[in-house]
């Protein structure tokens, strides 16, 4: 039985004010697109049948080191972050599974929290592993590292917190697990950098060796931070070799924000499609070295060629194209809330543009290596505002036509202000 946050008939008299406009947006654009030989309706099913996992984590304010501001009504457990993530979902309609960092989202009872989660229109996208980070109780400290640690200690009992999480993940009815970790070094000659991948390849093929059938291992990159020298799976290179050494249940994972400023993205996801080790992404957005902006409110425009080359890769070969799609960044000085509902939007609307590229323009140009009118057959897509295409898409599957307007009305962070305990002080994601 269903049980949403947001009674369906508050959002339905909302739409009504907006409909008739919406109508006569959808049917303007249809006109344009039409004189392109695109048919609207055909974009909009395309776009209705795109989805984004959100993670728990973002439904909490997050913070950097200095600090973190709570705000009144913030979810303190899983069980009220997975109401949040269905607050996003039935707005949006596009957010429809959760993805579980352990142990932050530690439950008692896995089985009942699926079924939670199943009223709530929700399901559970690839679990997430922490070695990054010590927690009450661990017996050996993650200090010095986790996956690539010199102690064997170390080593084994990070790997066996990734196939708990895995044992997890399987009552949850997920089936993949992604891995990042914080280990690296902070000064040249601290850490030998082939010891070290070595013996992260050593301990990832045991958390290889437990994934069920139907599962994948995902491996996340991230040049720095916490380590501010080098870190063990610090780029796509060594991400690729890793999932080549590890097995084709292992794929990359592309964080937008885990590259060096000006990285060329879209080209690395073309490259890890055509070595079959696409496996997914985080996306945020990021001005300096973060990972944490919300996406598209930065390089709207990078985000649209990322989306340009994952068309790409899906029109010339489908049979291998799969991308787990997650959001991952932290929501410091806005409602969790709205930040997702307007990144789901901001993706969503780049993947929409990708649709509208005319791929034959696009190759003819190419081979004609006519520069111009190649960069034109993009340019064509990214210039027009596929709004009216989201929120039809969104309106007819009972979400909202005015996401935050609709959000706002409902006052739902007031009113969990009143219901939810208060978040204390701290730093960081917790
Ligand atoms: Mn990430």
């Amino acid at each position: 039985m269903s049980a949403l946050p947001l009674p369906q008939d508050a959002i339905e008299s909302h739409n009504a004010a907006h409909r008739a406009a919406l109508a006569e947006d959808y049917e303007a654009l249809g006109r344009t697109l039409a004189r392109r030989g695109l048919d609207i309706d055909a974009i909009k099913g395309d776009v209705a049948g795109f989805s984004i996992a959100a993670p728990s984590w973002a439904t909490g304010r997050g913070g950097t080191r200095f600090a973190k501001f709570a705000i009144p009504g913030e979810p303190t457990n899983i069980h009220e972050k997975l109401q949040d993530c269905a607050v996003v979902q039935q707005l949006s309609q596009a957010t429809p599974r959760v993805s579980l960092h352990f142990p932050w989202d530690r439950a008692d009872d896995y089985s009942a929290l699926r079924e939670e989660a199943d009223a709530l229109n929700l399901s559970f996208d690839a679990v997430n592993s922490n070695t990054f980070q010590d927690q009450p109780g661990l017996a050996h400290s993650y200090r010095n590292g986790s996956l690539a640690a010199v102690e064997t200690v170390v080593r084994e009992q990070a790997v066996a917190h990734n196939i708990d999480c895995i044992e997890i993940g399987k009552k949850l009815g997920s089936n993949a697990i992604t891995v990042w970790i914080g280990d690296g070094s902070n000064f040249p000659g601290q850490q030998d950098f082939n010891r070290a991948f070595d013996r992260y390849i050593a301990s990832a093929k045991a958390i290889y060796a437990a994934l069920p059938t139907g599962w994948r291992m995902l491996l996340e990159h991230k040049l720095f931070e916490p380590a501010f020298y080098s870190t063990v799976i610090s780029d796509w290179g060594s991400s690729l070799m890793a999932a080549q050494e590890l097995g084709p249940k292992c794929q990359c994972l592309i964080d937008l924000g885990h590259h060096a400023p000006n990285v060329n993205i879209e080209q690395i996801v073309a490259r890890l499609h055509r070595a079959g080790k696409l496996g997914g992404f985080h996306f945020n957005d990021s001005k300096y070295g973060d990972d944490d902006l919300d996406s598209g409110s930065i390089n709207p425009h990078q985000l649209f060629l990322v989306f340009n080359e994952l068309a790409e890769a899906k029109s010339s070969d489908p049979a291998r194209f799969d991308p787990a799609y997650m959001i991952d960044q932290s929501h410091n000085v806005t409602d969790p809330i709205e930040s997702l509902l307007s990144s789901t939007e901001a993706i969503v609307a780049a993947y929409a543009k990708a649709a509208l590229v005319d791929r034959e323009a696009l190759h003819e140009a190419q081979e004609r290596n006519d520069a111009m009118m190649a960069f034109q057959a993009l340019r064509a897509a990214y210039k027009v505002d596929v709004s009216p295409i989201l929120a039809m898409a969104r309106v007819e599957k009972g979400g909202a036509i005015d996401v935050l307007g609709m959000y706002r009305q409902s006052r739902w962070r007031e009113r969990k202000a009143q219901e939810r305990k208060a978040v204390g002080l701290g730093a960081g994601i917790v």
